[in-house]
């Protein structure tokens, strides 16, 4: 059947995603969640690759060490009984009130130190569950009121926090790679390294910045208004595209986490395009969950769609770069110039090509005077997306 997930397009659903009952800021649950196991069991016989968690998506939250152990076998079982597996891990944060003004930038140190036993603990049970990316989001990690903390301070915790954590990773001989996850605000009011850029900026400052990339989420960067392809373009020059959240949003909404492509098909196709032109290797997470208004039965058609999505705009993706009409607008973009400016920008600088460039002659009107298709490019991009021959 087409469009039919595999395991080798290694797609993946956080617990929290089926999970989500539809309860939001105004209403209560509309739905039972689906259950770790039911997860499990649902996206196998879909062709999903595997899960990933918080903490306590799976152990609540106090759990004594018995039960903790009865929750993983179980947890264990389903996933060998439905060919699945965890590739991810992360700390939940942000839910208990303790972490209410943030965990690893809290101002009281025993708030960070908690912070930072919770997200260890939880390091080994992902490792022993077979995650070895283990994502940090810092929904708490920001400020209402700028005057309670400092800024920078609050930066430098969170430094302290990566570090304490890479050092944990390398002394339990553990072979994470962390990927940082940016979010502008929501569910604070401001959060503290609010884009990709931002964390990539950041991640050159610690300790092991080869340990630390980035998790880049569709909704989070499109919030804002940004661009989320260049975003993930930026990651994937740095080679920090660790792992990628996919889902919708609309800009300038409340951090809607929908069905990915649901909007803005266009952007959501040039980042397929991108994930597999340059050959993404990583889990492609759908972070996301159904509307509140979906039953059961809908809440799996929200799964599915994801999947099949993300596989119609490969298919796009391959239509796009075999289209002749594509092919001879992008062959005209760029194969203009010249060998002398080709010489001269090869390589870099030398003393000799920037006094040679330096005094070079442009005939400016002719560089002016190049035409530049894009309205029938976008248009052709636009018909492809839509079925047009
Ligand atoms: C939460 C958030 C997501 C993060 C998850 C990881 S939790 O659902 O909205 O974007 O990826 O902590
Ligand atoms: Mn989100
Ligand atoms: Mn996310």
């Amino acid at each position: 059947m087409a469009y039919e997930p595999q395991k080798s397009d290694n797609f993946t659903f956080g617990l929290w995603t089926m999970g989500n009952p539809g309860r939001d800021p105004f209403g209560e649950p509309v739905r039972k969640g689906f259950t770790p196991v039911e997860m499990v069991q649902e996206l196998g016989k879909l062709g999903a690759y595997g899960v990933n968690f918080h903490d306590n998506d799976l152990v609540p939250f106090g759990s004594s060490a018995a039960e903790q152990d009865r929750i993983v076998a179980e947890f264990k079982t389903a996933l060998s009984d439905n060919g699945m597996t965890v590739p991810m891990a992360t700390t939940n944060l942000f839910g208990h009130p303790v972490f209410k003004d943030g965990a690893f930038t809290s101002n009281d140190s025993r708030v960070r130190a908690f912070a930072l036993q919770k997200v260890m603990r939880s390091m080994d049970l992902g490792y022993d569950l077979g995650a070895r990316v283990y994502v940090f989001w810092g929904g708490r990690e920001g400020a209402e009121v700028d005057a309670g903390k400092d800024a920078v301070t609050a930066i430098a915790r969170m430094r302290d926090g990566m570090n304490f954590l890479c050092e944990y990773s390398k002394s339990q001989g553990y072979d994470y790679k962390f990927a940082l996850e940016a979010k502008p605000n929501e569910p604070r009011g401001d959060i503290y390294l609010p884009t990709t850029g931002a964390m990539l900026g950041f991640i050159a400052t610690l300790a092991y910045p080869e340990m630390v990339g980035v998790n880049p989420e569709v909704a989070h960067e499109t919030i804002s208004g940004l661009n989320f392809y260049h975003a993930v373009a930026q990651a994937v020059d740095a080679g920090k595209l660790f792992h990628v959240d996919l889902n919708g949003q609309k800009v300038g909404r409340f951090d809607q986490d929908l069905r990915f492509g649901q909007e803005d098909a266009k952007n959501a196709f040039f980042l397929v395009r991108l994930l597999e032109s340059y050959g993404f290797t990583g889990m492609k997470h759908f972070d996301a969950h159904a509307l509140r208004t979906s039953d059961r039965a809908d809440v799996i058609e929200f799964a599915k769609g994801c999947m099949r999505t993300y596989l119609i705009l490969k298919e796009k993706a391959k239509q796009f770069d075999a289209d002749p009409v594509v092919q001879e607008i992008l062959a005209h973009l760029n194969t203009s110039g010249d060998a002398e400016s080709d010489t001269l920008l090869d390589g870099g600088f030398t003393k000799e090509k920037g006094d040679a460039l330096k005094s070079r002659v442009f005939d400016v009107d002719a560089l002016t005077a190049k035409s530049l298709p894009y309205e029938k490019l976008d248009q052709r991009t636009f018909e492809i997306l839509h079925g047009v021959a």
